[in-house]
């Protein structure tokens, strides 16, 4: 109760109070990529300051399609899976990175290059929907590649 209390008081004494978005989205960024890639990763950490919620999906002019995968290790192999949502529970950040969740840009635009910006919308359960602005990233910025494991069909 204690933490909660003190929580309030730091958001109460922020004049942007009123307008707090129940779940945060802090640092959104894109991997840059290779002028014919199809694929791209997005990634941010998201923070629900209300009550436990869901990330249902995420869309962005930049791609035709973008899936909330998460990655996992099968004997050694690193295999990434789309899921259909992730649940957000208050004082439990959850961090979107290379290497675990991540946003799976599919069927990409445009080249994704460093220091462009570019919105993306997530939409929950319960809070409304939030846009960001994606910053892109150094092309090899953390983490292995990860998009040896995706064929999409070429045009
Ligand atoms: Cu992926």
């Amino acid at each position: 109760m204690r933490c909660t209390l003190l929580a309030f008081a730091i958001l109460a004494a922020t004049p942007a109070f009123a307008q707090t978005p129940p779940i945060e989205v802090t640092t959104p960024w894109a991997r840059a990529t290779a002028p014919n890639a199809r694929a791209g990763g997005l990634f941010f950490t998201l923070t629900d300051r209300s009550t436990p919620d869901r990330l249902l999906s995420a869309s962005t002019p930049v791609a035709a399609t973008a899936e909330i995968h998460r990655t996992v290790n099968e004997n050694g192999v690193m295999k990434m899976l789309p899921i259909d949502g992730i649940d957000l529970n208050p004082g439990q950040p959850v961090e979107f990175k290379p290497g675990g969740l991540h946003i799976m840009l599919m069927d990409l635009k445009k080249q994704l290059k460093p220091g462009d910006t570019f919105p993306v919308t997530l939409t929950f359960a319960k809070a409304p929907p939030l846009t960001a602005t994606v910053t892109v990233g150094a092309a090899g910025a953390s983490g292995p590649a990860m998009h040896h494991m995706h064929t999409t069909p070429k045009p």
